[in-house]
Order: C-alpha cells, then sequence, then structure tokens
C-alpha cells in the first residue's frame, strides 16, 4: 500500500520568514517577549533568560541570541515525548545573514568536484530512494553555561540538542550520480553568508564516512518539511556526530582532495585528544583534534534543577538518554547524590542514534535531594562523575546533578 507522501503530493512549498509584524529578525528589531524567564542553572548559580514566542514557526523558546538567532529548548519539553516537536526544537546560526526566503522551485544543490557536476531541483531529490531514522541534533557547546570555570561561547543549558525522525536521500546516492572518482573528502555548504570577508560556514567529511549509506540529506523532519531556522529544504545529517555537522540550508556539495584548510574545520571545533575531551582548567596549549562522534549522556526531565516537589514516600521519575554514536543499554538513577542507584526502565528503542525514554520510582525523604541518571551505552561507555573541562566548553557528558526540595 502506498505510503501517504506529503512531499510528492505537492512540491515542498516556498518557506518565507518574515511576513512582516512585530519581528524583524533581520533589522534586529527587539524581540516581543511572551512574558516568562527562564531559570537556567549555570555553574556559577542561577541565569535568567527571556522566554519568546516571537521566531516564525517557534513556540516558546529560551532566547540566548537575537541576531542570528540562538533559541534553547526548555528542558520540560524532553519530558513530553521522544521526539522534540519542530516548533520547539533548538536553533543556531552562526552567521547574521541567514535565509529568510526560499523559492522552493528555483532552489538547486549542486554537487561538483566529482565525474560531472550536479544540479538538482528538490523535485528531482524528491524522487530518489528515501531512508528515514531517528537521531539526536546535538550542538558540539550543549550544556556549555555548567562549565567550571566558565568558558566563553553560548551559554546553552541542556536545550541545545533535540532528537527527530528524519527523512531524506542518501548522501551515498547524490554522490554517486555525480561519480566519485578519486576525491578524499566532501565539503558542504549552506545558503547562510558571513556579513564579513570571513570564511563561509563549511564543514567536510571522509569520503568513507560520506558513502557510509547513513549520512543523510534531509528534507523532512519528524514528518513535516524542515523550519526555515532549522535548513529548509535540505539539511545534512551525520548520525552519531555533533550537529556542527549538520549543514543546514545546503546547497552545495564539493568532492576534493587533501586536508580542509576552511576555518571551521582546520581552526574551529578542535577538543583535547585526551581522554574524556579534558584538560586542566585554563590550559590552551594541548594536542587537538575536530570534534565528531558524541558521547553517552542523560538527563532527569521529571523534575528541573531547584524544584520543590510534594512529599510521597516514592518519587516518580521521568528522563531522557542518548548513547552518542551508539544505542543506550541501561540507565541507573539515584536521590541520595550518587551514593545508591537503581536501574530505572528503558521505554522502547527508537534507533541507536536517538533519544532513549526512561522511568524509575525512588523511596525519598523530605528535605534536599539530589536526583541523578547514569547512562551506559552499547559499548560499554559509562557517564562520569566529574565534569570534563576544555577551552571551548565540548563534549561535557558527566552525570548531571538535579538539587530538588521534597517538602
Ligand atoms: N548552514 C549552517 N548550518 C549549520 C550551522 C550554521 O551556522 N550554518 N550551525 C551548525 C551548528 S553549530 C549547530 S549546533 C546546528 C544547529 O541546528 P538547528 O539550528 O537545526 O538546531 O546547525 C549546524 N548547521
Ligand atoms: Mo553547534
Amino acid at each position: 500500500m502506498d505510503r501517504l507522501d506529503p512531499f510528492l503530493a505537492r512540491t515542498l512549498a516556498r518557506r518565507r520568514l518574515l511576513t512582516g509584524g512585530a519581528l524583524t529578525l533581520a533589522g534586529g528589531a527587539a524581540l516581543a517577549q511572551s512574558g516568562g524567564m527562564a531559570q537556567l542553572l549555570f555553574s556559577s548559580g542561577r541565569e535568567q533568560r527571556p522566554l519568546t514566542s516571537g521566531f516564525p514557526g517557534k513556540g516558546e523558546m529560551i532566547l540566548q541570541r537575537n541576531r542570528p538567532p540562538l533559541l534553547e529548548t526548555p528542558l520540560s519539553v524532553f519530558d513530553q515525548g521522544v521526539f522534540t516537536p519542530n516548533d520547539r526544537f533548538f536553533v543556531r546560526w552562526h552567521w547574521a545573514d541567514i535565509p529568510l526566503d526560499v523559492d522552493a522551485d528555483a532552489f538547486r544543490l549542486t554537487i561538483t568536484g566529482g565525474k560531472q557536476p550536479v544540479s538538482l531541483f528538490l523535485a528531482d531529490i524528491l524522487k530518489m530512494p528515501r531512508i528515514s531514522y531517528a537521531a539526536v541534533n546535538q550542538c558540539s557547546g550543549n550544556s556549555r553555561g555548567l562549565f567550571d570555570p566558565r568558558v566563553p561561547g553560548a551559554q546553552w543549558a541542556h536545550g541545545a540538542m533535540g532528537n527527530a525522525m528524519w527523512e531524506g536521500v542518501a548522501l551515498k546516492t547524490l554522490l554517486e550520480k555525480a561519480g566519485v572518482s578519486t576525491a578524499s573528502h566532501v565539503r558542504f555548504g549552506g545558503l547562510d553568508k558571513p556579513l564579513t570577508q570571513v570564511d563561509p560556514f563549511e564543514k567536510s567529511l571522509a569520503l568513507d564516512h560520506a558513502m557510509n549509506g547513513e549520512v543523510m540529506v534531509a528534507f523532512a523532519m519528524n514528518g513535516e518539511q524542515l523550519p526555515l531556522l532549522n535548513g529548509f529544504p535540505l539539511r545534512l545529517i551525520v548520525p552519531g556526530w555533533y550537529s556542527t555537522y549538520w549543514v543546514k540550508s545546503l546547497n552545495q556539495i564539493e568532492l576534493f582532495s587533501g586536508k580542509d584548510a576552511n576555518y571551521w574545520m582546520a581552526k574551529a571545533y578542535q577538543i583535547p585528544t585526551a581522554a574524556g575531551a579534558n584538560v586542566t582548567p585554563g590550559t590552551t596549549d594541548f594536542a587537538k583534534t575536530p570534534i565528531s562522534t558524541m558521547n553517552v549522556r542523560s538527563w532527569i526531565t521529571s523534575a528541573e534543577p531547584g524544584a520543590r516537589i510534594p512529599y510521597a514516600d516514592r518519587l516518580p521519575l521521568r528522563g531522557i538518554a542518548m548513547g552518542g554514536d551508539t544505542g543506550v543499554k541501561r540507565v541507573e538513577v539515584s536521590a541520595d547524590g550518587g551514593q545508591t542507584w537503581q536501574d530505572a526502565k528503558l521505554d522502547k528503542d527508537q534507533g541507536r542514534y536517538g533519544f532513549r525514554r526512561f522511568e524509575a520510582s525512588l523511596p525519598v525523604a523530605r528535605g534536599q535531594v539530589v536526583l541523578m541518571s547514569r547512562a551506559t551505552n552499547a559499548d560499554g561507555a559509562v557517564q562520569p562523575m566529574k565534569a570534563n573541562w576544555n577551552p571551548g566548553g565540548y563534549m561535557r557528558n558527566c552525570v548531571e546533578p538535579c538539587p530538588v526540595e521534597i517538602a
């Protein structure tokens, strides 16, 4: 039987971000706030951020920066389901000149450096064989605001991540159309542009990785076309890898040989080669390598840090875990700051690159309680108790204490 297919029935609709109204993203005008403030617990204490519903296609988000937009997903959203709704999915752009209006009929994806140049309309791509899977999109600097001592960069709490069901064409299929010759790498670029004479935001992958059949050029997210702020009409999905590689509004693919000298590969997004991407705080002189695969993490989502919870002799807990570049094998929970642990019940497996929900119920007494969750992935990697540190604020994956008051 034919699957209901909203993408072939009609081509992707033209996406226009600014339709007038109060918000002029491009002009950097003040945002209409929805009133509330988010309380984020950073390493140096609580900080407030405005909540906003002022961005087109987005519900209530934590406003980290206006232009270009950095919008964080409130933790409570992750408590509502294993997939992060498109209208609550975090947003991150590097350059202020982001696409505000894309004509889906005129849009083209070009592939150069192969045996023949290829230029594809969206309609062409929609006719190609598709793949689909769940995968977590997580910023390399997710949870950076919890680094101690603090480091510069976007001060995210834990909401610079989201899990979606992605659908698109395997990058391999597209590269085969171009004819892979002797290239060693593949570079990806999007429609956004820097305002000054600096390197555009471009990332590259080794050819073997690009051809693994999993790396995807996606046109759909959770069964809908991509929101413009999340990369309409096409974005790269590199499952298991940090989202710095997940180039949005992807319109250029280039096969090349040799080392990528672009700033975003050669200079930015470098992590220490040391275990756990961990160096002594303050150190800047260490062996570096480009960030790549994600690590195992978990979060309690049924309570926010600092919450007051009415007393009952057992406290029900819920949360989410991710394995990094493999599945989640186990999640343990603690209500005594990590002295004793109990296995949580894992919810349905949605695929090894996605979130896995868990739940548990723990005996608690009245007073201050520190809740924790600790995940183990399919490779046996366990979240460490101690946080890592590096100057970029990358790859945090320690057990996150969630202090609450049972009253
Ligand atoms: N074209 C383009 N793609 C991009 C970026 C960008 O600045 N431009 N930022 C990357 C980074 S660092 C992140 S964290 C993710 C954010 O994806 P999202 O906005 O869909 O959540 O997009 C990635 N892809
Ligand atoms: Mo990022």
